[in-house]
C-alpha cells in the first residue's frame, strides 16, 4: 500500500502469474478447450477494450453512460450520501465521474484486475476530489474479495457497470451476487449494469467490428500467455470468431486455430487440429425479467430499473430481501 495523495491508496493483490498458471493448463487441457476472460486484461488488452467502448458498432458503453447522465440523481437518491462505493471492475473512470457528481460519498473504492489501468484512473479522481477517500483495490473480483479494515461504513453501495456480470455464467453470477449481498448490509444497494437481449444482428456487428478491434483484443490473450506464461502460440495461425448462441442467450467469443499445430504452454503441450476453438468468453443478455429473477435467488429484489428508449441496455438499483 502506498500513498500518492493524502487521500489516495492503493491496495495490490493482484494474483500472480503462477496463480493464472493452473487456470490456463486446466482450460488447455479440457475437451473443449477454454481460457478465462479476466486474462484480457493486461495493459495492452485495457486499452484495447477501452478502444471497443468507443466503436460505432459498441452500443453497451455509451448508452449506459446516457442512462447514467440522465437518472444519475434518481440512483443517488435511493443510494444516499455519504457512504462507501465499491465498483466492480472500474477500468476507465468515466461512469464513476458521472455518479460523483450526483452522490456525495465518504470513500470509493476501485477495484480492478488491470493494476496500472487502475492505478491512474483511480489516482485521478482522488485527485479530483480531494475530500474522497479513494482506496483502490487490484484483485480479481470472481473471487470472494476481502475488504481493507477501514471500510466499516454504515452504508455501501456496490456498483458493477458495463455487463460485466454476463460474462459469468448464471449459476456463477448468482453467486458473486449473493457475496454482493452480503457485504451491502440492510441498507446498501447494488446497481449493476446488464446489458439487454436484442436483435441478434445488432448484437453480431458489436462482437464484430469492422475495424477489428475485438479481434485484436480477443488475440491479445495469446501474446499475453506467449509474455507471461512462457507459451508460443503463433497469433497469426488463429482467427477472431464471435457470434450469438441464441438459446443459451450468450454472445461467445472463440480463438479459432487456423492450421493444426502444437503449442507449449510453461512446458506443457497442447494439440490444435485445424477450426478448433478456444473459448475466451461469454458475454450473457438478460431480460429485465430474467435479470430481476437471477438477483432474487441471490437474496435482493429490485427497487429501481432504468433503461433507454430503444432498449438496448438496463441499470438495476437492487437491496437486500
Ligand atoms: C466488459 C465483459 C462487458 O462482454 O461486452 C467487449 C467485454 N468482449 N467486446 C462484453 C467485451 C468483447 C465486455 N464486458
Amino acid at each position: 500500500m502506498e500513498a500518492a495523495l493524502p487521500n489516495f491508496f492503493f491496495h495490490d493483490l493482484h494474483p500472480a502469474p503462477e496463480d493464472f498458471h493452473a487456470e490456463v493448463i486446466a482450460g488447455l487441457r479440457g475437451e473443449n478447450k477454454r481460457l478465462p476472460p479476466k486474462l484480457f486484461y493486461d495493459e495492452q488488452g485495457s486499452q484495447l477494450f477501452d478502444a471497443i467502448t468507443r466503436l460505432p458498432e459498441y452500443y453497451p458503453t455509451r448508452t449506459e453512460i446516457g442512462l447514467l447522465q440522465r437518472h444519475g440523481p434518481d440512483m443517488a437518491g435511493l443510494v444516499g450520501d455519504d457512504g462507501l462505493l465499491l465498483e466492480l471492475g472500474s477500468g476507465s473512470n468515466i461512469k464513476i465521474r458521472i455518479l460523483l457528481e450526483a452522490l456525495r460519498l465518504q470513500a470509493y473504492a476501485p477495484i480492478d484486475i488491470s493494476r496500472e489501468f487502475l492505478r491512474l484512473s483511480a489516482g485521478a479522481i482522488a485527485q479530483d476530489h480531494p475530500a474522497l477517500q479513494v482506496h483502490a483495490i487490484c484483485t480479481d473480483y470472481s473471487k470472494p474479495i476481502e475488504l481493507p479494515r477501514c471500510f466499516d461504513t454504515e452504508r455501501r453501495t456496490v456498483f458493477f457497470p458495463g455487463s460485466s456480470i454476463g460474462n459469468f455464467e448464471p449459476e456463477q453470477a448468482r453467486e458473486l451476487m449473493q457475496r454482493v449481498a452480503a457485504l451491502l448490509g440492510p441498507d446498501g444497494r447494488l446497481l449493476i449494469g446488464v446489458d439487454l437481449k436484442k436483435d441478434p444482428e445488432r448484437l453480431h456487428a458489436a462482437y464484430n467490428d469492422s475495424q477489428g478491434i475485438t479481434a485484436c483484443f480477443n488475440l491479445n490473450l495469446l501474446t499475453r500467455l506467449n509474455r507471461e506464461l512462457d507459451a508460443d502460440f503463433d497469433v497469426s495461425a488463429f482467427r477472431h470468431h464471435a457470434f450469438y448462441n441464441e438459446p443459451l442467450g450468450r454472445v461467445e467469443m472463440h480463438l479459432i486455430a487456423t492450421i493444426r499445430q502444437r503449442v507449449r504452454v510453461d512446458g506443457c503441450c497442447f494439440e490444435f487440429q485445424t477450426g478448433e476453438s478456444i473459448h475466451t468468453e461469454n458475454s450473457y443478455k438478460y431480460s429485465v425479467d430474467e435479470f430481476q429473477a437471477l438477483a432474487a435467488q441471490a437474496g435482493l429484489i429490485g427497487e429501481a430499473v432504468w433503461q433507454d428508449d430503444d432498449a438496448l441496455f438496463s441499470i438495476h438499483c437492487l437491496k437486500a430481501a
